[in-house]
């Protein structure tokens, strides 16, 4: 695995090429805290060779017939489906994702994604005419995706084939804290021969190559996945130039348990979303809302599916639990475990605490709390580790203020009968709600509300943020 995980160049104008200016960032495992590899960290120059290869390519992607990019996007796919191992391997390493979810995960949203827009451009397309005016349909011009390290693969892939497959160019920034996945995508890209500048790659940390990336008078549109910090960061910056955005950010999603909700299959599904990438999900079910006489009974089922996790090497089948992605990220959940504690909720399970025998490697013990406040804390921030909250509600009006009560919008869950469930899950103010077990569906648009984010993301939803709209009236 580690000749594939030195990486010193970027891909710029369809070649890997070396930066002017590089100060290599090394990248920890996460499992052995030793050295997993390196990537560049590039410059300003570097950026603005990437943003001006974009701005080459962008009139003639423009103008390239639908068909044609998705004969393109189709090569990337194959391209990728030939790495889905080694994707899933390093993710593990780089992240903390347990194989066993990661290599069905590399294998699923991405090709999802690609194979929708290939869907999309394959299919007839005649401009909209209302009345004698023509709406015409343009690609917004040159896009900066930048991703975080949680999901390092598929958001990428995610903002490329959506931003590409609407006529886009697109210079991408990854996490310096888990690039592999982005690289492994650009390996992909590269394979497949689109015209030079069309996607490029430049890598680094935030501020002095994303935030340069996201200032470049040049860049049309920013989408980003990230913490709300850096999303409102990104905002101020697209606000000097009226630049668009579409935002990604985080999230502290309720599952909502009514009176007559099937308790065992709620607390089920709520685990299985709250723990999953070891929590580092943003759209993770982390407040367990149940009837208040149903909050012991629901934390000890909780803390029941705690307990069977398996912690250690997430390159193992039989671990579901590995660690986070870093030191800082361990620290900081830790760090709320223990303002749960010292806010007074009922620590059931787990703690800030190393689990036993693995005081090597980033991880935190899977945590389960009871009758937490719905102020507090740690049911308001969102924690980004094994960490569930378990609320008590009286009654459906108080469960649908809870699960709206905090300033994010991103998810949420609702179990009961299916059309009080429906009725409570359309109050949810949340960008995707599953009732009684629903699945997450990569063809509907994905976004949140509130700090969760802007615009939207997958489907034709997630093309169309990358699309800018003109009227052209004939005379008649
Ligand atoms: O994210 P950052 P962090 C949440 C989660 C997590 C917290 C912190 O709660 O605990 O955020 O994670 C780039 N200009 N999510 O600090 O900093 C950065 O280099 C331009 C939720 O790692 O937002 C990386 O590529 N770019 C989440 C990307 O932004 C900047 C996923 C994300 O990093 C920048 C990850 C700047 N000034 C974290 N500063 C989700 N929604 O899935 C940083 N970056």
């Amino acid at each position: 695995m580690s000749e594939h995980l030195v990486r010193r160049r970027i891909f710029l104008d369809g070649r890997w090429v070396d930066p002017f200016d590089s100060k290599p960032i090394e990248v920890t495992d996460c499992f052995t805290e030793a050295r997993l590899g390196e990537a560049p960290g590039v410059g300003g120059d570097d950026v603005g060779r990437a943003v001006d290869a974009g701005r080459r390519a962008w009139s003639r992607w423009a103008s390239t017939p639908r068909v044609e990019r998705a004969r393109l996007l189709g090569r990337v796919r194959d391209n990728l489906a030939s790495r889905v191992d080694v994707i899933a391997q390093v993710w593990a390493r780089e992240a903390g994702m347990p194989i066993a979810a990661g290599r069905p995960s590399t294998a699923g949203l991405a090709f999802a994604v690609l194979d929708e827009m290939i869907e999309i451009l394959s299919a007839p397309h005649a401009e909209e005419r209302i009345g004698s005016t023509i709406v015409v349909e343009e690609p917004v011009g040159l896009v900066a995706a930048i991703t975080p390290w949680n999901y390092p693969m598929s958001q990428l892939a995610i903002k490329t084939a959506s931003a590409l497959a609407a006529g886009c160019t697109v210079v991408a920034k990854p996490s310096e804290i888990a690039p592999f996945g982005a690289f492994f995508f650009a390996d992909a890209v590269a394979e497949a021969d689109l015209p030079p500048g069309v996607f490029n790659l430049v890598a680094g940390s935030g501020r002095p190559v994303g935030e340069v990336l996201a200032s470049d008078p040049r860049v049309d549109a920013i989408s980003f996945t990230g913490s709300t910090a850096t999303g409102r960061r990104l905002m101020e910056i697209a606000a000097g130039r009226i630049a668009r955005v579409t935002l990604e950010l985080g999230g502290k999603s309720a599952s909502v348990v009514l009176d007559e909700g099937h308790l065992e299959e709620a607390v089920t599904a709520t685990m299985a979303s709250c723990f999953r990438n070891n929590g580092q999900t943003c759209t993770s079910l982390t407040r367990l809302v149940v009837p208040h006489p149903l909050v012991d009974r629901a934390a000890t089922m909780a803390a029941e599916i705690a307990a069977s996790q398996r912690l250690g090497d997430p390159s193992d089948h039989s671990t579901t639990i590995g660690p986070l992605v870093s030191s800082a990220q361990r620290d900081r959940v830790r760090h709320f475990i223990e303002s749960g504690i010292a806010e007074g909720a009922e620590l059931v399970i787990g703690g800030s605490g190393a689990p036993p025998g693995l005081e090597r490697g980033y991880f935190v013990q899977p945590t389960v709390f009871a009758n937490v406040e719905p102020q507090s804390t740690i049911a308001q921030e969102e924690i980004f580790g094994p960490v569930l909250s378990v609320i008590g509600h009286a009654g459906t009006d108080d469960a649908i203020a809870i699960a709206n009560g905090t300033r994010y919008g991103l998810a949420g869950a609702v179990f009961g009968p299916d059309d009080e469930a429906l009725a409570v899950a359309r109050s949810i103010r949340a960008g995707f709600v599953s009732v009684n077990g629903g699945a997450f569906n990569s063809r509907a648009p994905y976004g949140g509300l509130g700090q969760s984010g802007l615009g939207r993301e997958l489907g034709r939803w997630g093309m169309e943020e990358f699309v800018e709209l003109r009227a052209v009236s004939l005379m008649t």
